[in-house]
Order: structure tokens, then sequence, then C-alpha cells
């Protein structure tokens, strides 16, 4: 008889159950599971006892490993917290963690005793040949499986990277494992009936402090338009969706290997946000841009990191400062809304190279008043966790605290959930930042929010939102960001959105 490997999949709680897309990581690698298997799926973000349904799910049913999905930051405790109770209740069942936690940071994942394997970058291919190994794991097999790190006789072991791989599942993704899959359809600003989607996978840039460089190495695949069709009309017709967030890291690629997608997304007329670059977005001809907005482009998220060119060199971003200011303007004669975010208080210049960005942002403002605008601490990435081929490439400055000292990350996953890593994980602070230099930073964005409150934002009253644009106007225009205790208080009340938090 041939074996048919059990697989439970697991997301641990990130969000909240209002903010839960689907789980497209699991549903990928269901879908890949399946072939030679069966799998299951836990959606923390829907299922809110998450170690309690797991435990459930194993004593209810055989399964032969547990697939755990770990983003940084919040992710990780409870990834923590469902892998330990899987070990003390079911000590002999594998546990194996997947996503951009143990791909950047896999021997601080494998410290854990209750992390088996660790599955770097893409897993459609490398975790159902783990799960098959499983039934009989030689240490020859194993150490054949790409992608695969594991904890050998000989200590940890590392095999080689996998090549990046774009496979069409050839199915739609077994949205039906999710109970009713009509639940993770959203009210957002793009519709009442909002559903996530992927479409293409990576991307083809290689900056040095994004994770997903590190994930995919700069590469890039684009879906066939009937691929892209056929899950959209599925999206559409079976569960109703009416709008379109796209998870792409990188939405608009070659513009002559765009246009097929964007007609057949101008044909489905589903309004849409995406990720995208300004130099992209301006290379667009007119044509193309009359298929975009046919197509109901409402957002797109531009990584805009800083106004310093130079800074903008050091970090690979490619992209320069004047095409920012070009691309809000574009947007703004396209009737698409830039949402731009920035990284401030980097380790170096950390106080000029932040009041900078906030005058940058004013001039933003001034050429596109509907730019919305997102501001992040600049938290790098640990020269060990870049992709092996850009490990080393510059000489980067070592990164010191306050004290002067060098910055230590953390080595063990339990460490990581410490709030001060937690906050850098999301970008929040860094151990370089000042009191004062934070306190800057959050009364500039507070002042900022209330004066241009986001159009993303549905659950403040028109009426409240004019209210605090008014009473932020003053202290906007006097460039009065230092402790404006009046917004913050009246922000208690309407609780306004904060796109940092509750943003991806
Ligand atoms: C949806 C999303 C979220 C959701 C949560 C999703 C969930 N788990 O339920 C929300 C909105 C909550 C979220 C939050 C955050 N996110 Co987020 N998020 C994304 C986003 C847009 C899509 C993820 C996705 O579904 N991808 C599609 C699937 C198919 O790909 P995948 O998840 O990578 O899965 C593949 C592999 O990773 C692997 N894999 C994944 N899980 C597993 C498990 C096993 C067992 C195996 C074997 C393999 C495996 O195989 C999968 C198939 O190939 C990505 C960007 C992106 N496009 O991927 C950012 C991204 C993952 N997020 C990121 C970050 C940093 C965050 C935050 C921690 C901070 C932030 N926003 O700045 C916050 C936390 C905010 C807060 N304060 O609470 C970064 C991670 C980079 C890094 N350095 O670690 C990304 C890459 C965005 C970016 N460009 O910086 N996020």
């Amino acid at each position: 008889m041939t074996y048919k490997p059990n697989t439970l999949l697991v997301n641990p709680t990130i969000t909240s159950r209002s903010s839960a897309r689907f789980p497209l990581s699991l549903l990928h690698l269901s879908a890949a599971l399946d072939r030679t298997g069966n799998s299951h799926i836990i959606d923390g973000n829907v299922d809110r006892d998450v170690v309690d349904e797991t435990l459930q799910a194993l004593a209810r049913q055989p399964v032969d490993a547990v697939g755990i999905s770990v983003m940084g930051g919040p992710q990780i405790a409870p990834a923590i917290a469902v892998s330990k109770a899987v070990r003390e209740y079911f000590p002999e069942k594998p546990i194996i963690w997947g996503g951009y936690f143990p791909t950047l940071y896999t021997d601080t994942a494998l410290t854990a005793p209750y992390v088996d394997y660790a599955i770097r970058g893409q897993g459609e291919e490398s975790f159902p040949e783990l799960v098959a190994a499983l039934n009989h794991p030689t240490e020859e097999v194993l150490g054949k499986i790409g992608g695969l790190s594991w904890k050998s006789s000989d200590g940890v072991r590392h095999n080689p990277n996998r090549r990046f791989s774009m496979a069409d599942p050839g199915i739609v993704l077994p949205y039906d494992k999710l109970g009713d899959p009509r639940r993770y359809l959203a009210r957002t600003f793009l519709g009442r009936r909002t559903a996530a989607h992927q479409a293409a996978v990576g991307c083809r840039f290689r900056c040095t402090f994004c994770g997903v460089a590190a994930m995919f190495g700069g590469k890039t695949a684009l879906p066939f338009a009937a691929r892209l069709e056929r899950d959209l009309r599925y999206l559409k017709d079976e569960l109703g969706a009416d709008s379109i967030q796209y998870f792409d890291h990188n939405f608009f690629d070659r513009e002559e290997d765009m246009i097929p997608l964007l007609e057949i997304m101008a044909k489905l007329e589903l309004p849409w946000w995406c990720y995208a670059r300004s130099d992209a977005l301006l290379k667009l001809s007119d044509s193309t841009w009359k298929l975009v907005r046919k197509s109901r482009l409402r957002m797109a998220y531009i990584g805009a990191e800083s106004p310093s060119g130079q800074m903008l060199k050091e970090i690979r971003k490619g992209t320069r400062p004047d095409q920012t200011l070009e691309v809000a303007e574009l947007c703004r004669r396209h009737g698409v809304i830039p949402e731009l975010s920035f990284m401030v208080a980097p380790p170096e210049n950390t106080e000029e190279e932040t009041e900078h960005t906030f005058e940058f942002i004013r001039e933003l403002k001034r050429i596109n008043p509907q730019s919305e605008i997102v501001v992040y601490v600049y938290t790098p990435l640990p020269e060990s966790s870049k992709h092996e081929k850009d490990r080393g490439k510059r000489a980067s400055m070592p990164l010191l605290d306050l004290h002067g000292n060098p910055v230590m990350f953390p080595k063990t996953p339990e460490e990581w959930t410490e709030q001060r890593w937690v906050d850098y994980a999301c970008h929040a602070d860094a151990p370089w930042v000042t009191d004062s230099m934070r306190r800057r930073i959050r009364d500039f964005v507070t002042v900022l929010r209330c004066r241009f409150p986001t159009a993303q934002d549905l659950r403040s009253p028109r009426w409240a939102k004019r209210t605090l644009s008014a009473a932020a106007a003053w202290r906007y225009s006097y460039r009065k960001y230092n402790k404006p205790w009046e917004l913050e208080l009246a922000n208690r009340l309407v609780r306004l959105r904060v796109p940092q938090v509750s943003g991806l």
C-alpha cells in the first residue's frame, strides 16, 4: 500500500478575527500536500483558541506531521505555545516550522526543542518531500531535501537552497478546507466583500532591508493569464467577492508581461489594492494606464522609504526621491491613491534623516493631498538572515545601541517574543532610538494622521474625522508637532485607524 501522509497545518493567531484574510501560505501548501496525501488546516485568526483546536485535531485523527507557519513579530508567541503543547501531549509528532521566521532565522528556530525541522523559502516542493520522508527518516534521505534545515546526529544541517518555482497547482486553492470561505471576505474601503489573493510570486529586486529579498533572492514569476482568470472568477462568481487585495510582493512587473493580466482584470472590474514601485508605475504607457483605470485600481502601496538618494542607494532600493514625488502626481491624475511608506530613524544620521523625511512627506501631501503615509522605524535585517547571494556583499556598519554596544539579535524564539524585539520585527522601534526621537516620531504621526485621516478607515464617522482634521490643522501648518495631547485625547474617543499597525 502506498504511504499517504496526513499533515496538520497551523496558522498561529496574528490578527483579529475581523482582519483575518485567507491563510494563503497554508492553502498553497495544502494543495501541494494533497497530491500525495491529506492535509487539514487550523487558522488561529478564526479559530481563536489555536492551542486547544490543534490538540483536539490531533486527538481526533491520525496525523503524521504538524506544519506551523511563522512570521516574525506577534506570531512567534502563539507559534511557540502551539508547538510546546504538541510536544507535551504528542511527543512523537514531528513539528515543522516554515515561513519568513524560520527562513530568515533558521538557526534560531532550530535551537528550540519543539522545532524538529525548518523549511526555508517556498514550501510547495520541500514540504511534501519531507512529509513523505518522515515515514522512514534516514539521514541520507533527509540530506537530499532542498531548502530543509534539520537536526542531524552531527548537529544542525542546512541542505542547499531550493530553486525558485512557480508551479501552478492546476486547481483553485482548496478554500473549502477553511469551513465557509466566505467568512474571509471583508468589508474594506475597496468593497463589501474584499478577498485576498496572490497572483505573482517573488520580487526581482534585492533591497537589503526586505524579507522578501531574503526569501526569494531576487526572483519573480507571474501567473499565466488563464490561471489568474480562473482564480478571480472563482472568487467573484463562486464566493461573491466584489474587490481584491493582491498580496503579490510587487505587482507591476515588466509592462509587456502585465498587459495580459491587466486585460483580465479590466474585464472583471474588481476594485483592487496592490504593492507597487514608483519606477514601474512611471514607466507604464498611456494605453496600459487605461487598462489600469478600467480594472479599477484604487490604491497602490509604494515603498518610498527615504527622501535621501544616498540612503536609497545604500539599501539598494533602485528608485529615486524624485520618482516618489512624480508618482504621487501621476497617481493623482489617474485617480489612484498612493500609499507611501517611509523608514525613519535609521542607525546613522538618525535625527536629520527623520526631520528630512517629515519635510518630504509634507511636500508629497502638497502634490497629492490624498497620498496616504505609513511611517515605520528602519529596522535592518541582520546580515545572517539575508539571502545567501547577498550576505557579506556590502560592508554595512555594525548596528550599535544607545550605549555604543553592538546590537545582539535574539538567539532563541522566546527572546524574539520580548516586546522590544516584537517592536523591531514590526518596524516600530530599534535599539538606537532615543526616548525623545521615539516621542518625536509618535507626535508627528499623530498630527499627520489626524490632519489627514486615512481613506481606509471605515469605522470612524465622517464628522469625527473632519473635527479631528480641523483640530490638527494649526499644528500641521506651524509644524507644532510636539505633545499633541488634545489630539491624543480626541483619538482615544474616535480611535482612528493606524495603517502601520493594522496594515500588512
Ligand atoms: C497577509 C500578510 C500578513 C497578515 C497575516 C497573515 C497570516 N499569517 O494570517 C497580517 C496583516 C496580520 C500581517 C502582519 C504583519 N506582517 Co505580514 N504579510 C502578509 C503578506 C502580505 C502576505 C502573506 C501571504 O499570504 N503570502 C502568500 C503565501 C503563499 O506566501 P507565504 O506566506 O510566504 O508562504 C510560503 C512560504 O513562506 C512557505 N511557508 C509559509 N508557511 C509555512 C509553513 C510550513 C510548515 C512550511 C513548510 C512552509 C511555509 O511556503 C509558502 C508557500 O510557498 C506578506 C507579503 C507577501 N506577499 O507574502 C507580508 C509579510 C509576510 N509580512 C511581514 C511583516 C514584517 C509583518 C509584520 C510582522 C510587521 C509589518 N507589517 O511590518 C506584521 C505584524 C503587524 C502587527 N503589528 O501585528 C513581512 C515579513 C518580512 C520579514 N522580515 O519577516 C512581509 C514579507 C511583508 C514585507 N514585504 O515586509 N502580515
